[in-house]
């Protein structure tokens, strides 16, 4: 059994550390396309057919069982084309709109996700179907991902960016007591958002509940499970992942052309 893992960049590491928690026998192959990374600013069209070529050509060379597409961005567009082209389970990570909208006290909730992901009609349709009757206040930013993906370069935070990309909330008469991180980036980030909002802010994310649904979908693994790790372009900057790689267990950065 070996489970694919697929973002456009670290963000689903956020997912595989939840995945290995529960799952640790289970071999995974984690790929990320950072050739066309940030996928909040893609175009629908581009994005779509570059996922569906991307994972039919893994899914087949890596011999997968079961995909995880660990985006929000992604799986709020791309879900049902790939469940036709695919014939293993696919299971997608869309924000999680309904345990914020059961759990807020003050019916105020923030949803942190790409450009792409907050202006989607799958998101609108979470929330009418979830948080109708909740105020949902949206923030889109390609610059935290960028940040988090510096998070796992080793580079520093600058929390005062952080500030400005939250102001909104920060500013408003009432602010969010839940915040949805509606992009698996932003959990790599989750002491740095905290110190920014205040501790009283509770920050919700999909990687439990994407685990437990994994490990209801598989049968188990092997005594030598395996973790690796490819990138759609092998450059200086992916490089500099190695020692944060090496630490979550994977072996060396290798390149997946398509
Ligand atoms: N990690 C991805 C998500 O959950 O939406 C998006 C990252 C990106 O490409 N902007």
């Amino acid at each position: 059994m070996s489970i694919l893992i697929f973002d456009s960049g670290v963000g689903g590491l956020s997912i595989f550390a939840e995945l290995q928690k529960q799952l640790p026998t289970v071999s995974m192959t984690y790929l990320f396309d950072n050739q066309y990374f940030p996928y909040g600013e893609l175009d629908d069209q581009v994005l779509i057919e570059r996922v569906c070529s991307l994972l039919a050509k893994a899914v087949n060379e890596f011999g997968s069982e079961l995909v995880v597409i660990a985006c929000n961005t992604a799986s709020t567009l791309v879900l049902e084309p790939l469940r036709q082209i695919l014939s293993i389970p696919v299971v997608g990570v869309v924000p999680a709109i309904k345990p914020a909208a059961m759990t807020t006290k003050n019916n105020c909730i923030g949803l942190l996700a790409t450009p792409g992901t907050v202006a989607r009609s799958y998101t609108d349709t979470l929330v009418r179907n979830f948080a109708a009757d909740k105020t949902v206040l949206r923030i889109g930013s390609s610059e935290l991902v960028k940040l988090a993906e510096q998070k796992l370069r080793m580079k520093p935070i600058d929390l005062d960016s952080l500030a400005a990309i939250l102001a909104p909330w920060l500013l408003a008469d009432v602010k969010p007591d839940r915040i949805v991180l509606g992009c698996t980036h932003f959990p790599l980030l989750a002491e740095e958002l905290k110190r920014v909002l205040g501790d009283d802010v509770e920050l919700i994310d999909s990687g439990v509940a994407i685990a437990k649904r994994v490990a209801s979908l598989i049968k188990g693994g092997a005594d030598n499970a395996e973790l690796d790790i490819y990138c759609s372009l092998l450059n200086q900057e992916t490089n500099e992942l190695n020692p944060a790689l090496a630490q979550l267990g994977f072996s060396p950065l290798q390149s997946f052309i398509v």
